[in-house]
């Protein structure tokens, strides 16, 4: 079935040029945001969206076997749960047709711009306001919310030759639905979330699979299964029925954060676990040697599978682990020198996530680029929200607001309630411009990572996308979820520089360590 798109681009004309709130993207953050700011009674706010249509990761990743790891019961809004989920763990189309059903129950869609790509914002410090350039004409903004969340930007890798393969390559983000792989050789570059959904879908269907495997992932068993209609028809009519469960699923992830973050030895039963499954699901010895992970458990995301062993079993399936040292025009070389022939290529090797391509778009009070700050000091952020430099801006899903465990819907709700609050203080307070002290970010982050030092993500023996170029994990948080939705509870005035207007002159108050009311201001 194809999904409902809406391209109202022309709105672009119809929407005001100066908004008090811009939210950039409309996935899951991106339309939180603009659903909340709804319901806090703002009108003056408008969300670009470079796609023509809401979703976010979900619209994009539509590749065979695509699916959600984290329970459907659990990996939806607070404000809209859905009692209709078909099965544990949701496939992609169900999600996005939720999603979009979200976006159409709360009436937000007329404040969206699609087919808008955002190439540019800049702070001007004169006008107190960001200047920001689209594909389809410019706009002014007091507030940013940026929403273009972690996974948007495909990392494609840097193989010798790619460039010259003739035969059809996409990335797993992607997918040429146009491309019939039925009967073809075809390589997966990459054994991540995503590879090991999209080889068992596609491997009954082609003629050959190389499975190109640089490092191999720990696997858990996938719960998942269809629901009753019993089951359904209790979580649509008896009361609390699916709450209860929600909060069932969250308590059970919230224990993982023990070993994950806290004490890795914890993480001994789940890696006998997947030990076992490997033991059951892969007899071939050579085979189970080449899969077996040389790292601890956790350490890089841990991904969930029931098909994807069985799948690296089959006749038609080859998993390599050679290493790629060139591509052809029609080939994959490896290097021990073997030649293997290919008709396509699925490049499922990740997202640019602490090196995102959007980062160098963005200019701050400085006149550096977020990348550039990203770059010296590493990716570091206040509550994973706003960034020293940047002020009036918000970001969601920002610097270590990521989770191996549990649901980012929960993450992006918090964030959410803190830029909201954010938003309110700044019209209470009249405030004009807020911009976190780099004294609070700093200690922040020195908080962050010793917390962060004890993980698994920094003692588990492996590389990941988790860590920075500085070695720094900047993108996970390192504690109970709950932890994070309790700093983000009430936004805190004290730990911002502001600037505020009062009788047409600007004043800029400095906001003291413990209360804002305590704030000194001074006039400029
Ligand atoms: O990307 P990844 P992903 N040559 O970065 C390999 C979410 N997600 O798209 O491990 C050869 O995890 C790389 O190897 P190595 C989820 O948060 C969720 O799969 O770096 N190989 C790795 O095997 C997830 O974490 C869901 O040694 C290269 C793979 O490519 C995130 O998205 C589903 C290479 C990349 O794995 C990203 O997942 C899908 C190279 N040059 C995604 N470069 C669910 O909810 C990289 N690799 C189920």
């Amino acid at each position: 079935m194809s999904l409902p798109v809406t391209d109202n681009s022309a709105a672009a004309e119809s929407v005001p040029r100066h908004v008090r709130t811009l939210i950039i993207g409309s996935g899951f953050a991106g339309l939180g945001a603009a659903i909340k700011l709804q319901q806090d009674g703002h009108s003056d706010f408008v969300v670009l969206e470079r796609s023509n249509e809401v979703g976010g990761t979900w619209r994009d990743n539509t590749y065979p076997g695509a699916a959600c790891d984290v329970p459907s019961h659990l990996y939806s809004y607070s404000f809209a749960l859905n009692p209709d989920w078909t099965r544990s763990f949701s496939a992609q189309g169900e999600i996005q047709r939720y999603i979009v059903s979200v976006a159409d129950k709360y009436g937000v869609r007329e404040k969206h711009v699609f087919g808008c790509d955002v190439t540019g914002a800049r702070w001007n410090a004169g006008r107190a306001h960001w200047e920001v350039d689209t594909t389809v004409g410019s706009y002014t903004a007091d507030f940013v919310i940026s929403a273009v969340g972690a996974l948007c930007e495909p990392a494609l890798p840097d193989i010798k030759g790619i460039d010259s393969f003739q035969g059809e390559i996409f990335h797993s983000s992607r997918w040429d639905h146009d491309s019939d792989l039925t009967g073809k050789r075809v390589a997966v570059i990459g054994t991540g979330a995503s590879a090991i959904q999209i080889v068992p879908a596609i491997a009954p269907k082609v003629a050959q699979l190389d499975v190109y495997q640089r490092t191999a992932p720990w696997l858990l068993p996938r719960g998942d299964r269809a629901y009753t209609l019993p089951e359904r028809l209790a979580f649509k009519h008896l009361p609390g029925f699916q709450r209860l469960s929600r909060f069932g699923i969250y308590a059970m992830r919230e224990t993982q954060v023990v070993g994950l973050a806290k004490a890795p030895t914890f993480m001994k039963p789940l890696e006998l676990v997947a030990r076992a499954k490997l033991r059951a699901e892969v007899r071939d010895p050579e085979l189970r040697a080449k899969v077996t992970p040389n790292f601890k458990i956790g350490c890089k995301r841990m991904l969930i599978s029931n098909d994807y062993y069985p799948a690296l079993g089959r006749e038609n399936v080859d998993l390599v682990t050679a290493g790629i040292a060139e591509i052809t025009e029609n080939a994959i070389i490896t290097k021990d020198g073997t030649l293997r022939e290919v008709d396509a290529i699925v490049v499922a090797t990740g997202f640019h996530v602490t090196d995102s391509p959007t980062f160098e778009t963005i200019t701050g009070r400085d006149g550096r680029t977020l990348a550039a700050t990203f770059d010296e000091g590493g990716q570091q952020g206040y509550k994973g929200t706003t960034v020293a430099n940047f002020p009036n801006m918000f970001f969601l899903v920002g610097p270590n607001t990521g989770l191996g465990h549990t649901s980012m819907v929960y993450m992006i709700e918090s964030q959410i309630n803190y830029v909201a609050d954010a938003l309110r203080t700044a019209e209470r307070k009249s405030v004009r411009t807020v911009e976190v002290r780099r004294e609070a970010q700093d200690r922040y982050n020195r908080d962050l990572q010793e917390r962060l030092s004890k993980s698994v993500w920094m003692n588990g023996g492996c590389a990941s996308w988790y860590l920075d170029k500085h070695g720094n994990n900047t993108t996970l948080w390192p504690g109970f979820t709950f932890e994070f939705r309790n700093i983000t509870r009430n936004f805190d005035l004290s730990a911002y520089e502001t600037t505020t207007v009062a009788g047409g002159a600007d004043i800029i108050a400095i906001g003291a360590d413990s209360k804002d009311d305590d704030s000194k201001v001074v006039t400029r």
